[in-house]
């Protein structure tokens, strides 16, 4: 055998570049080097991590790969040789879900054969993308430095997640498995397909054909249930959960484009702004039990082709005025005094919540279900919250599980002004979220007591896609995206209790995004080339 001794790089980093920053990292003072690292499995461990060990071995193999300037400019002796990881894990189940068990540990020598050991194939998953966040190239040749290293790492919370909107503009297949590869190198587990809205049904339904055929943009730009399931499949191999979200009753606007009777206020365009947040305007009308069965028959459908235990059901920025201004909504309430638009809607959110428990899905809603409406959701419900900041703490002092989405720090669509204003554009979307404002949002604020902190499961940023499509996903979401990566991973402090500071973390996240960039995702840069060499 032919080992290298005399390549490798001179400027040792002060510290590894890894993001999101495991829980416990301890390095040693030695370069360990290779020119083919091997990583095999000890013993079965099952499809998914076998699959993740080809993908990593390929990665970690290849000829050169971008690594921050200063890395590759020595080169100068290693103290040992790295040449193969072995992989073990405890348990080869598959399940994916909230309680997933996602850590690792890993362990490199400075000479020899290193170890990753998980309790399931999802932390090897994790632990395989650590370790090739470790690997350095120059040419063929690799390098490991700071060695010994030891690492045990674990998650801050169990739901990591983008929100991803393919209804008001379309998105590839290619695109979304992008957004899922570059999740998977920040550890992000949930994608969260708001998959339907108002202006557009992309899904494929057996059951109401006419949806997609009326309601996606064009033929080529829809999901049919082999695109769901390779989504769903590329998702999983990349320890990441597909939450999809059909969203009742309000922006459903294109549902009434195949089924009008459905739908209240419809045809109030333009005069939309009334009766929706956007154009077009359209609710399922909660007076008619046909609106019932439609949602359970599409619920019926879609718990079906997505596996995930988790079904989101909308709930969001429900509008009184839209029926208050419907005739049949009118006669009904005129037939049925004892009624009105609140216990309508109880009455509708009872039935629909009921019938996806009778699915055996557990719901996830928007926070205006818990704290718009008279309905009490059921105690498992968990409750995604956007409005505002202290919607996460009022969440889960009710008892409720809770997601923190705050559209003032995890809303990242919009790149520039306005696509609805009619004056300068400015108003919408400002002010953009910098990453460092993303990474500085921390879920628990607020929160005190550490059974209600537990109730926060987890974090969301959103990827509205009023003004964002294909063209442009990487930019908005890369390196944003992975600010709130490193909170929900790593939370906001270290072992010793000092909160991370964005000055601290900046050059580690300038370095995830040239790692980003080298394996193909479009990330946007931080700051000029010059920084790297000039840090501080
Ligand atoms: N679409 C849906 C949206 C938004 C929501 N739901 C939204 C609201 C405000 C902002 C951004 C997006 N476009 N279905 C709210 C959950 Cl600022």
């Amino acid at each position: 055998m032919f080992f290298l001794n005399i390549l490798l790089l001179a400027t040792v980093p002060a510290s590894l570049a890894l993001w999101p920053i495991p829980h416990t990292v301890k390095t040693g003072q030695s370069n360990s080097g290779a020119q083919c690292i091997d990583i095999s499995a000890k013993g079965d461990v099952g499809d998914i991590a076998k699959s993740a060990i080809d993908r990593y071995t390929a990665l970690v193999n290849r000829h050169n790969f971008t690594a921050p300037l200063d890395y590759k400019k020595g080169i100068t002796e290693t103290d040992g040789v790295v040449s193969s990881l072995e992989v073990s894990v405890d348990d080869q189940l598959d399940t994916l879900d909230l309680d997933t068990d996602e850590s690792y540990t890993l362990d490199i020598p400075v000479d020899g054969i290193s170890t990753l050991k998980a309790k399931t194939p999802y932390g090897i998953i994790h632990g395989l993308e650590t370790f090739s966040q470790l690997v350095f190239a120059n040419g063929d040749n690799k390098a490991i430095f700071n060695t010994p290293v030891h690492i045990e790492d674990s998650p801050a919370f169990p739901h990591r997640g983008i929100l991803l909107d393919t209804a008001r503009n379309y998105f590839s297949v290619v695109s979304i498995k992008r957004v899922l590869d570059a999740m998977s190198y920040n550890k992000l587990n949930v994608l969260h397909w708001h998959i339907v809205d108002a202006q557009s049904w992309p899904v494929e339904s057996k059951v109401y054909p006419e949806l997609q055929e009326k309601g996606a943009y064009s033929p080529d730009m829809q999901y049919s249930y082999d695109d769901v399931d390779c989504i769903v499949k590329y998702a999983k191999e990349r320890a990441i959960r597909v939450i999809p979200e059909f969203d009742v009753p309000g922006h459903t606007f294109i549902v009434g484009k195949a089924f009008p009777e459905l739908v209240s206020c419809m045809n109030k365009q333009p005069y939309w702004d009334k009766y929706a947040a956007e154009p077009p305007s359209g609710q399922l009308n909660i007076a008619k039990p046909e609106t019932i069965e439609f949602a359970e028959k599409i619920f019926a459908e879609y718990t079906k082709l997505f596996p995930d235990a988790v079904f989101h059901l909308g709930g969001d920025e429900v509008n009184r005025d839209c029926w208050n201004e419907d005739s049949d909504v009118q006669q009904y309430l005129k037939d049925n005094p004892d009624q009105d638009i609140e216990s309508l809607l109880v009455d509708w959110y009872s039935k629909i919540h009921e019938y996806l428990a009778s699915t055996g899905k557990t719901a996830l809603t928007w926070e205006e279900t818990l704290f718009h409406s008279n309905y009490t959701p059921p105690k498992d419900t968990i409750i995604q919250t956007w409005i505002d900041e202290q919607s996460i703490p009022k969440t889960v002092a009710k008892g409720y599980r809770s997601i923190a989405s705050p559209s003032s720090s995890y809303y990242l669509d919009c790149g520039h002004g306005s696509w609805l204003s009619n004056n300068d554009g400015n108003s919408w979307c400002d002010p953009f979220k910098t990453w460092m404002h993303v990474y500085n949002f921390d879920p628990l604020a607020n929160i005190t007591d550490a059974s209600e902190q537990k109730l926060v499961i987890g974090a969301e940023v959103a990827i509205w896609a009023e003004q964002t499509d294909e063209t442009v996903i990487d930019q908005r979401l890369w390196p944003r995206a992975a600010a709130m990566a490193e909170t929900a991973w790593s939370g906001k402090a270290d072992a010793s209790g000092h909160v991370r500071t964005t000055s601290e973390v900046a050059s580690r996240l300038h370095e995830q995004r040239f790692r980003m960039v080298d394996r193909g995702i479009g990330a946007e840069p931080m700051q000029p080339l010059w920084c790297v060499r000039n840090p501080g």
